[in-house]
């Protein structure tokens, strides 16, 4: 995106401080579409829209309303970018969350941006980006903007086009909660972590294993292994466990709160990082009975080098694993050597329904 002006003359244009939510059935007073500092606009829809692959599809919020989407056929690297107000910084930290869906072969990125004047000059990080093919469905986003840097800012959302032509980027139900950061916890007991802050929905577990996971930010200590940042913006943080010091075999496992039961099954998806020589084995599981390691069931898990990249996994709780309230459970087992990091990032858990 070009370095673009914030006008010092919007910063003194009184303040709304009350939290917004958008489902674009109305205009929305939060967010608005860049006319002259960007290639295209996020266009307003109602109802069904072809779809990359599978037909017509509808909005998040009903499947009949209306939501924002850009035309994939534009050039690559066009970029549509929808503004927010402008924000002031609250005390506590802010939390953005959003629907989006990012569909096809070479569809290209969506992310979202914090713009500030810093001494004069217009800065901007990104906070959260998901890049390529998400899936062909609406997929739940959710970033903390932290309390910290100047006193008003301005998120943006940014879709920037792949080149791929016949592919899908929308956002529907846009929800900005100015007086908090985001919590873990996500309807029926489920809940998401991309430790931005610290995890209240899983903890490591002590006594019974070798070792403990790690929150990291930037790279590992060790070369030739580990990211060299986290998957939610590049520049927060991950969970990792370092196997130069532990020796092959050793486990650390990282237990969740007890969920309660859902039954239609559940959705437990994570991105994960596996690179290095000596990379060991991670697996998520589930415990059947609370609290009881012997309990777990393995229902994903992956062992030695995948390339020095994150990977997304999805994996479906089935309703029997889910009937009764339950745990999830990562293991990391080291290898036989010290370049075997394996990092975790944005653990979520959708306890209604599968994948
Ligand atoms: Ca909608
Ligand atoms: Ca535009
Ligand atoms: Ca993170
Ligand atoms: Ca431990």
């Amino acid at each position: 995106m070009d370095v673009r002006i914030l006008l010092s003359i919007a910063i003194v244009i009184p303040l709304r401080v009350k939290a917004g939510f958008t489902d674009f059935e109305t205009a929305s007073k939060d967010w608005f579409n860049v006319l002259l500092r960007d290639d295209i606009d996020w266009n307003l829809h109602k109802g069904g829209l072809t779809d990359w692959k599978t037909g017509t599809k509808g909005d998040h919020t009903t499947g009949k309303g209306k939501f924002l989407y850009v035309d994939t056929s534009n050039d690559s690297g066009a970029s549509a970018i929808l503004e927010s107000r402008i924000l002031q910084t609250p005390e506590r930290g802010s939390c953005v969350s959003f629907w989006y869906r990012v569909s096809g072969n070479d569809v290209g990125d969506v992310m979202i941006h914090k713009v500030e004047v810093v001494e004069g000059r217009t800065e901007e990080r990104v906070w959260w980006r998901r890049k390529g093919h998400q899936g062909d469905k609406w997929n739940f986003g959710r970033v903390t903007i932290p309390a910290s840097g100047t006193k008003y800012y301005q998120l943006v959302l940014e879709a920037k086009l792949g080149g791929g032509s016949g592919g899908i980027i929308a956002l529907d139900d846009i929800n900005l909660d100015v007086s908090q950061p985001c919590t873990d916890s996500l309807e029926n007991g489920g809940f998401m972590i991309d430790f931005e802050t610290q995890p209240t929905a899983m903890q490591n577990k002590e006594n019974v294993d070798h070792f403990d996971w790690i929150i990291q930010k930037g790279p590992t200590p060790s070369s030739g292994t580990g990211p060299s940042g986290d998957v939610t913006s590049g520049q927060g943080h991950y969970l990792y466990l370092e196997a130069s010091k532990m020796s092959s075999g050793h486990t650390a496992y990282y237990l969740s709160i007890t969920v309660p039961p859902s039954h239609n099954g559940a959705c437990l998806s994570f991105y994960y990082h596996m690179n290095g020589n000596h990379v060991g084995t991670l697996t998520a599981s589930v415990l059947g009975k609370p609290g009881w390691v012997s309990t777990a069931t393995s229902v994903w898990t992956k062992s030695g080098k995948q390339g020095d990249m994150w990977h997304f996994a999805e994996v479906s709780l089935e309703k029997t694993r889910t009937a009764q309230k339950y745990e999830v459970m990562f293991t990391g087992i080291v290898g036989d050597g010290y370049q075997g990091d394996i990092a975790i990032d944005n653990i979520m858990l959708q306890n209604n329904g599968l994948c």
